[in-house]
């Protein structure tokens, strides 16, 4: 365990940010871990944080990405379980660093033991960006969303799926009455709560003659909240036949009838009863 000590400043971290990766240089084994350090006072330090395990790389310098949120002031350090060898060099002017026995878990406070000056300098450091946003992702490399914060790459979460619709349309008609025309064409309006499509369709119960006439069923398409004008037609006799019925001052009724989904399939029907004149 390892970390350089105040008057080593490249391994305090100069400004608040996240550490977004880090190196060893000449280094022989696996398990390395950057370990992120807060000084309490003497020789006491937190540990912060640790980064994934990495392998070193002998002659030569590694480089491992994390992610290590860190304030200005903090320190780094270096763990190994002893079957390594971090590479430094010996001797150098000024180097000095706290040792800890053992691995001290993040969260706990150990008491390391000061080695130095001129003594040994180990090879090892780290990047740190800034978080403006503060969501733990560095602005320059890791956070696709900078200024926004959120636990996705730096971005907000998208946005739930709305939920489904198992509302069926509403479907209004003041119609009471319709004309019929000589060629047996009714019409009256109807409003739809939200776009609809389905068929409408109806029927004209003549007594005097015993007989239910049926209008051509036909496709509607309504548009929310838009009036619709729905026309329904009858075959050319039942027109005439109609028509006669009526001329004698019959009241005769068109039983309308349209049914309908909404883009979700949930299905609305809608009975209107039409006096024809
Ligand atoms: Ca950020
Ligand atoms: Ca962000
Ligand atoms: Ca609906």
């Amino acid at each position: 365990m390892i970390s350089d000590i105040p008057g080593a400043a490249n391994v305090t971290v100069p400004a608040d940010g996240v550490i977004t990766r880090w190196r060893l240089r000449d280094s022989v084994g696996a398990n390395f871990t950057l370990r992120v350090l807060r000084h309490v006072s003497g020789d006491d330090y937190t540990f912060i944080s640790s980064s994934a395990p990495a392998t070193g790389t002998d002659p030569g310098i590694a480089t491992f990405p994390t992610q290590q949120p860190v304030k200005a002031g903090d320190y780094i350090a270096v763990s190994w379980d002893g079957t390594q060898g971090l590479g430094g060099i010996d001797g150098a002017s000024g180097a000095a660093f706290e040792a800890f026995d053992g691995i001290p878990p993040d969260g706990t406070t150990a008491t390391g033991t000061l080695f130095g000056p001129n003594t040994t300098e180990a090879f090892f450091n780290a990047d740190v960006e800034a978080d403006a946003d503060n969501d733990g992702f560095g602005d320059e490399t890791q956070d696709k969303c900078v200024g926004v914060p959120g636990p996705n790459a730096g971005c907000p979460p998208p946005p739930p799926p709305p939920p489904p619709d198992t509302t069926p349309p509403a479907l209004t008609s003041s119609a009471h009455s319709a004309k019929l025309s000589h060629s047996g064409i009714v019409s009256f309006v109807i409003t739809a709560s939200e776009n609809a499509n389905g068929t409408a369709t109806g029927t004209i119960n003549v007594p005097k003659l015993a007989k239910v006439v049926r209008f051509r069923k036909r496709n509607v398409a309504l548009t929310a909240g838009k009036a619709t004008k729905i026309t329904l037609k009858l075959a050319k006799k039942n027109a005439k036949l109609v028509r006669r019925a009526l001329s004698k001052h019959k009241h005769l009724k068109a039983k309308v009838r349209l049914s309908v989904k909404d883009a979700a399939g949930n299905p609305s029907t809608k009975r209107l009863s039409l006096n024809l004149r």
